[in-house]
């Protein structure tokens, strides 16, 4: 028997403001651990393979390596995505502010893909008016969840949580399968 292939390929983007803990969430899920990396540049691909629903699923996830600021190459980062995290830093409340200049070019690039809003740095202090959050990922049909890269609270759910929104999607429409 050959080896089992994939079901599914997602493309997975992080979104989010530089510093608000994509890189930290990425390193924490792929390879469980943190490392003290300097600021990349471009984007980083890392791949994870992960069963959810009986249905092994490769995950590319794509972070930024500190070009959040330039809006140019948003789309391209954006091109194709399965499903998106945007993530924001509970103690900086411009970080959540900012959604819309995000999920713009996602759904210019992606169409109007599932997204998971992450508030990150929960073992923090907040400064957000939590019922702000909740109507902001509302609006958005989105999930929201709370997050602690250096904890490693959640960390593992919300990555379920968007694969799944993502096989609904999948279910629900056509079906596009991608074999690798
Ligand atoms: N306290 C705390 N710090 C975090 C958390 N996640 C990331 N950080 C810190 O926030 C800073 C920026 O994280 P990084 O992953 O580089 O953010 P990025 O620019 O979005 O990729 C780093 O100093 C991280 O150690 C978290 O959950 N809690
Ligand atoms: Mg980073």
């Amino acid at each position: 028997m050959a080896q089992r292939q994939h079901d599914y390929v997602h493309k997975i983007v992080f979104l989010g403001d530089t510093g608000v803990g994509k890189t930290s969430l990425t390193q924490r899920y792929v390879y469980d651990s943190l490392s003290e990396m300097g600021r990349t540049i471009g984007a980083i691909l890392h791949v994870k393979r992960v069963e959810i629903r009986d249905l092994l699923n490769k995950l590319v996830i794509w972070d930024l390596g500190g070009q959040e600021s330039f809006a140019e190459m948003r789309e391209q980062y954006c091109s194709e995505a399965s499903g998106a995290f945007f993530v924001f830093d509970r103690t900086r409340s411009e970080t959540l502010a900012n959604y819309e200049k995000w999920l713009t070019a996602l759904y210019a690039a992606a169409g109007k893909v599932p997204v998971v809003f992450v508030e990150n740095k929960i073992d923090l202090e907040s400064e957000l008016d939590p019922q702000n959050v909740i109507k902001i990922a509302e609006s958005h049909a989105s999930r929201l969840i709370q997050t602690s890269a250096t904890e490693n609270l959640n960390v593992d759910l919300a990555f379920k949580y968007l694969v799944e929104a993502i096989l609904a999607g999948i279910k629900g429409e056509d079906i596009q399968v991608m074999k690798s």
